[in-house]
């Protein structure tokens, strides 16, 4: 497991000064979800492929901007999928966006997911690792260092409400409005890594992109997105729940791109959704 962080350490490292130097232009390709690949979208993945393929233990990946598995040591224990450059389009606008992990034995479903990683590329460059623990990590010069153990509060003062509200179902709106009646304030930048990082930093909150009119299945990708962060804010003692209030780790994906309605919060935001989703 130590070699796949430090795979997931030199990507980001290397990702980095991408993000710095590349310009912005769209590639000739659209991934499987539909979306223009930026280049930085194509150059992210592939310096993530080739610093997986120097591990041994890792058998197959699987990426957001791949149509399919790619299989990498036959003999390998770990699986992992990956979203290389999540939230790109915020790029071109100088806000921050990320890389998101999971790290699976077996097969690519929630309950096999053995730990997960994100990497923030803000004004800091930040890494953050649910293993036994949820672990920050801060770059300094071609290193990350430790900076602190990660937990939630019961209750937070933020939120992040996702999708587009005039597609919101009724009983979501109540849900958000109350909150926001609550006191929370608004914070949403667009991007799911930055977004979660801030309520996970700051305690506690929610974050929610709902089923929507135009999105019954939501928008955020199962594998490349909602597990990941469904196994970070469980680690760090909240959750990570879909529209069902079912827990977003019990979710088994038909296909690799398939997408959840997701909610991750602290204890008290989550027992309020419960309300309102029933
Ligand atoms: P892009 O990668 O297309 O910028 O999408 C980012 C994202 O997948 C996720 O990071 C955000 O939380 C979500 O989409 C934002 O979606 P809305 O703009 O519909 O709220």
């Amino acid at each position: 497991m130590e070699k796949i962080f430090q795979a997931i350490e030199r990507s980001g490292i290397e990702i980095a000064k991408l993000i710095d130097r590349d310009s912005f232009e769209y590639s000739d390709s659209a991934n499987t979800s539909g979306d223009n690949q930026l280049k930085l979208d194509v150059e992210s993945d592939k310096v993530i492929e080739k610093n997986f393929r120097e591990v041994t233990s890792i058998r197959a990946i699987s990426s957001e901007e791949k149509d399919r598995e790619v299989e990498i040591n036959r003999d390998g224990k770990y699986l992992i999928s990956y979203d290389p450059l999540d939230g790109s389009s915020l790029v071109d606008v100088n806000l921050s966006v990320g890389s998101i992990f999971g790290i699976y034995e077996n097969s690519f479903r929630g309950s096999n997911l053995v730990a997960s990683a994100y990497i923030v590329y803000g004004p800091r460059v930040e890494m953050v690792v649910a293993y036994d623990e949820v672990k920050l990590y801060r770059l300094a010069g071609e290193k990350f260092h430790f900076v602190k153990t990660l937990s939630l509060n019961e209750k937070g003062k933020i939120q992040a409400p996702g999708g587009t509200q005039k597609n919101w179902l009724p009983h979501h709106k109540k849900m958000v409005d109350d909150i926001f009646q609550q006191g929370y304030r608004l914070r949403y930048s667009g991007g799911m890594v930055p977004d979660l990082h801030q309520i996970l930093l700051k305690g506690g909150g929610l974050f929610s992109y709902p089923a929507t009119t135009d999105k019954p299945k939501g928008k955020l990708r199962i594998l490349f997105e909602v597990l990941p962060f469904a196994l970070v804010f469980e680690k760090a003692g909240g959750y990570g729940v879909d529209d069902k209030s079912q827990r977003l780790l019990n979710i088994e994906p038909q296909h690799l791109h398939d997408t959840s309605p997701c909610f991750f919060g602290s204890k008290y935001e989550i027992s309020l959704l419960k309300k309102y989703y029933g």
